[in-house]
């Protein structure tokens, strides 16, 4: 399997965890300077997005899809989306919980800080902090009696956790207001699979725009 990714994002790192998690092998294709594998990322997925997986004849776009893709056709030990549709559920739930309510926030204040500067966007960037701050609070409470984000067992939700917790705490920090949260966030950072994937983006941390703070 080919991964078109790039070891320093935060939905390529979600994606490349699950592999991690299994010792699914697969066969990075660096994205952010090779044309040639720009040129086919780009013509696997116009939008250009990633992570993406190719398999063979089959393409697959979108972290969690990835994901869900793997439990499906690559299974092993840790499986991803219980097969019990209810608790299916509440992984589902988490998992679109930490893409919109903390990945994307962060995404957005990130963003911003790459604009020029009379392009930026001060409203959005308040609200996107606003959201936080409420995921935040919402989610420590949750997490005051969980280890893993759903059913207690590690899985896909946690997967959306790991980067979003890592990269928002970077861009808007909690600091000691959400312990059960940031309680989490080491736990995640301790998950081998996910300390592999941090340490192979370490090499980028000095593109992060907003400066990578020295921890983690
Ligand atoms: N919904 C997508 C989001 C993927 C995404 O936003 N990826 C970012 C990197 S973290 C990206 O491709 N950025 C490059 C760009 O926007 O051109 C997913 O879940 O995989």
């Amino acid at each position: 399997m080919k991964l078109y990714a790039h070891p320093f994002s935060s939905y390529c790192q979600k994606a490349i965890m699950a592999f991690y998690e299994n010792g699914t092998p697969f066969e990075l294709q660096m994205l952010g300077g090779d044309e040639r594998i720009a040129a086919e990322h780009a013509k696997l997925w116009p939008l250009k997005r990633m992570p993406v997986l190719a398999d063979g004849k089959s393409t697959v776009a979108e972290a969690t899809i990835i994901i869900e893709y793997l439990d499906v056709h690559h299974a092993g030990a840790v499986r991803f989306v219980p097969a019990a549709a209810e608790q299916a559920i509440d992984v589902r739930f988490m998992d679109r919980f930490f893409d919109n309510y903390v990945m994307t926030p962060m995404q957005k204040i990130v963003g911003d800080s790459l604009r020029p500067s009379t392009s930026r966007d001060p409203h959005g960037v308040a609200d996107a902090r606003r959201t936080l701050d409420a995921a935040y609070g919402w989610l420590d409470e949750r997490m005051a009696r969980r280890t893993w984000a759903a059913n207690d067992t590690f899985g896909l939700a946690d997967c959306a956790a790991a980067p979003s917790l890592f990269y928002a705490d970077w861009a808007h920090p909690m600091g000691d207001a959400f312990p059960n949260v940031q309680a989490y966030r080491r736990r995640l950072l301790e998950r081998p699979s996910f300390a592999r994937a941090v340490d192979d983006a370490r090499p980028y941390r000095k593109f992060f725009p907003l400066g990578a703070p020295d921890r983690d």
